[in-house]
């Protein structure tokens, strides 16, 4: 339990934030100050297992030595010229993300909104300068209850009104297919030549770890192939070893793990990265693909004053090798078997979660009450009293995200609070 001091000191920066900040948010009430590899401890020294991960980005752990050294080191040097003109970090950050993720070519940007905007004009100027499409007519097919960032144009093809209502008018040109149904995209590419790209989540984070058949990507991308279109992948959140693979789609991906066998190895035309790229350490966000397809991009057309930076360029090699030398996704992929089947064990005797899902280490349970109930916000407020950080992602969903630099041990501490704390709230 909260003694009254732990409240008082978070009370007074919750309270600036409240005072000061814009409202966007509606955070768990903890106020955290310091972070290392697992764990997070707030402002009165209370340590926390981190069950988020920010979203997936703090995969590596947080403030990881070797992503932080490179931080430090970097920013004493350079810290931003702009592409206005070369700096001596960038073309190596290329050349060695380029051959971990086997494209030709990488566009830097800064976030996972920016990234999917570069993916969606790499598409669109492809679709005029080389499929053939007529001017201003090119779709792109997305899903239903997509997340892929909060720019007007990328809300313009969400279905969630509480990030969309009176954000107005919105962008043309995206048609809106169900997930996991490689007939429903069958059936609209069939329908119309003007289709630039198929834009998807390999899992569906924010809808609540959507995880889709495990044929789906490779059913897709043969579809987008007969068709001429591209397909592009929105690997923000499940990308650099989350899931158990270096990348959900894992096409001809450097990753020579031996869990790649479970789904057929996809490539993506286009792969969209952000988060985890830099370990949560600074923003930055990529664009992939080959040069058929990027080459379209001529100077000029695209960029940002930040994308590419010396920072940024150094901390993502830094945060790269990071997850290949720890074995990242293959830890993903052994801890997540194990967390499911404990989380299953509990389940089969529990009356108030329903399913656990997922894969690797992102995960979520369903809580067994209504889309609007605050059951969930409750157990994440009882879970954070008893050491461990979760988020709601809709009323009865929590979802499981913890760093993938965990050890079995830890993992299995984890359990224990997360079964401890739901076995409170089964009904007598
Ligand atoms: C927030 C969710 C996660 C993403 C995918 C692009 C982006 C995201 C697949 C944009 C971002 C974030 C943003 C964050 C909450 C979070 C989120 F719950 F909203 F859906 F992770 F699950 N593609 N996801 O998941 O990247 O521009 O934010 O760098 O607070 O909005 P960004």
């Amino acid at each position: 339990m909260i003694v009254s001091g732990t409240e008082s000191t978070s009370q007074k920066f919750i309270a600036l934030e409240e005072r000061y900040g814009a409202h966007n948010y509606h955070p768990l009430p903890v106020v955290l100050e310091k972070g290392k590899g697992v764990f997070v401890y707030d402002v009165d020294g209370k340590k926390y297992y981190d069950f988020l991960s920010a979203y997936s980005a703090v995969n590596q752990g947080h403030c990881h030595p070797h992503i932080v050294n490179a931080l430090v080191n970097q920013s004493k040097n350079l810290t931003l010229t702009s592409r206005a003109f070369h700096n001596n970090i960038l073309g190596q950050y290329e050349e060695f993300a380029t051959s971990f993720f086997g494209y030709d070519k990488l566009l830097p940007m800064n976030t996972g909104a920016e990234a999917v905007e570069t993916a969606i004009k790499i598409a669109r100027k492809w679709a005029y300068e080389v499929k053939g499409v007529n001017e201003n007519e090119a779709q792109i097919v997305v899903c239903e209850n997509n997340f892929h960032g909060r720019t007007t144009t990328i809300i313009s093809f969400s279905n969630d009104p509480v990030a969309r209502d009176n954000f107005g008018p919105f962008t043309r040109g995206f048609i809106k297919i169900p997930y996991d149904q490689p007939d429903a995209l069958d059936e609209v590419l069939k329908n119309n030549p003007n289709v630039a790209a198929f834009l998807v989540e390999p899992i569906q984070g924010e809808a609540g770890v959507f995880v889709p058949s495990d044929d789906y990507l490779s059913r897709c991308k043969a579809i987008c192939d007969a068709h001429n279109v591209l397909l592009l992948a929105d690997e923000v959140q499940t990308g650099i070893g989350r899931t158990g693979r270096l990348l959900a789609s894992c096409g001809n991906c450097s990753c020579v793990d031996k869990n790649c066998s479970d789904t057929p190895d996809v490539k993506p035309d286009v792969l969209i990265l952000g988060k985890a790229l830099s370990g949560g350490v600074y923003p930055v966000s990529a664009v992939l693909a080959n040069d058929e397809i990027m080459s379209v991009i001529k100077p000029g057309n695209h960029g940002s004053t930040f994308g590419g930076n010396p920072v940024a360029a150094a901390v993502a090699i830094a945060a790269l090798e990071v997850v290949r030398e720890e074995h990242l996704a293959e830890k993903a992929d052994q801890l997540g078997q194990l967390f499911r089947a404990k989380m299953n064990d509990y389940i089969a005797k529990s009356k108030i979660v329903t399913l656990v899902r997922g894969k690797g280490l992102l995960n979520a349970i369903v809580i067994n009450d209504h889309e609007d109930s605050d059951t969930a916000w409750n157990i994440c407020l009882a879970l954070r009293d008893n050491g461990l950080l979760a988020k709601p992602t809709h009323g009865n969903i929590i979802r499981f995200a913890p760093p993938l630099v965990m050890t079995e041990a830890q993992l299995l501490d984890c359990v224990s609070i997360i079964t401890k704390t739901l076995a409170t709230f089964e009904p007598v």
